[in-house]
């Protein structure tokens, strides 16, 4: 970049701005004035656009000093992306293959050049449509595994994670967004906040006068600022995540910070349960989405069963960091209490995760920011009963989250609030 005072680009700026980039120039075609550009940013925050050459395509990701979603008013800090340019470079390193590849990042113009993901499509966007992708149960629960197992006392030299957790310390305001827009906006009358009204005007009052749900999303909140175990991607829903049937990327995580590792997990299986409620705003008669209804719930399924054998696997072959020490365990002919300890700490995974996972839901139903899987319901009748029957699995999972003990058992709650008639 010619200049280090931050300038938004624009589809007619970009390629005299960005010409001169030699690694750009060779990815994609050294004659810029071949280059075409196309604005595609649809994200709550940023600029993303898609610069075409002679030669390829890569996206260009940059930063703006505000929120995009609403405007100049509410300002955010440009450093959101050298966090994201860190994250990508460990989540890159921790599941190799899983992030797209970074071209160049200037960190003035708070800009990514990265690779450009194609015929890959957004996976919310696909499960709208009605889309089974084969593989994202176990990618995903792959990459959740491998990238928060890796980034923790678990496994890192602690000297390199208290260096890390110190770095993404950095991340205030991104996660100021999470601690006010997750955790406690969607429980009081919060200037942003919205939703399908009148249709929802009942159960929202009942939820915000919840005393047992509110203390349990301020228990969330204070795990989500006090928990730092590991390097979260801190926005892991299925618009981070782009696929084709072969392939799974996950995108965007400028919201990294160091939280539970139950985090991520949680909000990821949350958007899974959002995509079940949504489908009967999609089909096109009752009943014609039920494969992609089973889909769903089997892929949540295989995702945590998934993260729980990889996780198992890395606790018995990758466990070098300062916790359980194999030298008190393994090592002393005490391999039963590696086991015990692992039984453990998975458990308390299972348990934070379905209350991140019932917070995630209310919060796109009763906050700012919502998803597209309910709100491309066009009609708010049709909406508001699926957002009614998300909005009571979230209360389940949040308030009874210690006595809830398997996959299966979520699954016939499901079902039958699926079926439940509402007033
Ligand atoms: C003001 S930002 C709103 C939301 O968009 C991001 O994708 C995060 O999910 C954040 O909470
Ligand atoms: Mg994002």
């Amino acid at each position: 970049m010619e200049s280090q005072v931050f300038t938004a680009l624009s589809v007619e700026t970009l390629p005299d701005r960005l010409g001169g980039n030699a690694v750009l120039k060779a990815k994609i075609g050294a004659d810029s004035s071949h280059w075409s550009v196309r604005e595609v940013g649809d994200g709550n925050l940023n600029l993303v656009f898609i610069v075409t050459g002679d030669q390829g395509a890569a996206i260009v990701k940059q930063a703006l000093p505000y929120v995009r979603l609403v405007g100049e008013s509410w300002p955010l800090p440009l450093k959101r992306s050298f966090f994201e340019y860190h994250a990508l470079t460990r989540q890159a390193a921790r599941d190799p293959g899983m992030v797209p590849e970074i071209y160049v990042f200037d960190e003035a113009q708070a800009l990514i050049v990265m690779e450009y993901l194609t015929p890959h499509v957004i996976l919310r966007r696909a499960l709208i449509d009605g889309r089974a992708l084969p593989r994202i149960g176990r990618d995903l629960g792959l990459f959740a595994a491998r990238t928060l197992f890796r980034g923790s006392d678990l496994s890192m030299a602690t000297r390199e994670k208290k260096a890390d957790l110190a770095l993404f310390a950095d991340n205030v305001e991104l996660c100021d967004i999470t601690e006010n827009l997750v955790f406690s906006d969607p429980y009081f009358e919060a200037a942003l906040n919205r939703h399908t009204t009148p249709q929802l005007d009942p159960i929202v009052a009942e939820l915000r006068a919840d005393r047992d749900l509110k203390v349990e999303a301020q228990r969330l909140k204070h795990l989500f600022s006090a928990k730092a175990e590991t390097l979260c991607h801190g926005d892991l829903h299925t618009g981070s995540v782009m696929v084709t049937d072969d392939e799974t990327r996950v995108i965007d995580p400028e919201f990294a910070f160091y939280g539970p590792i139950s985090f991520d997990v949680g909000m990821l299986i949350a958007n899974f349960w959002m995509s079940y409620f949504s489908q009967a705003g999609h089909e096109t008669a009752p009943g014609a989405r039920d494969g992609m209804r089973a889909y769903l719930l089997d892929t949540i399924e295989t995702l945590w069963e998934t993260f729980r054998a990889e996780f198992a696997h890395l606790w018995h072959t990758e466990r070098k960091g300062i916790l359980y020490q194999a030298s008190l365990f393994e090592d002393r002919g005490d391999p039963l209490a590696a086991e015990q300890a692992l039984a453990i700490v998975v458990d308390e995974i299972w348990r934070e995760m379905l209350g991140f996972a019932g917070i995630e839901i209310h919060r796109r139903i009763l906050g700012l920011a919502h998803n597209a899987d309910f709100e491309t319901i066009a009609d708010p009748d049709r909406r508001a009963p699926c957002e009614t029957r998300a909005l009571k699995l979230g209360r389940h999972l949040a308030v009874n989250r210690q006595r809830i003990h398997s996959l299966r058992d979520i699954r016939e709650t499901v079902e039958r609030l699926e079926k439940e008639i509402l007033a």
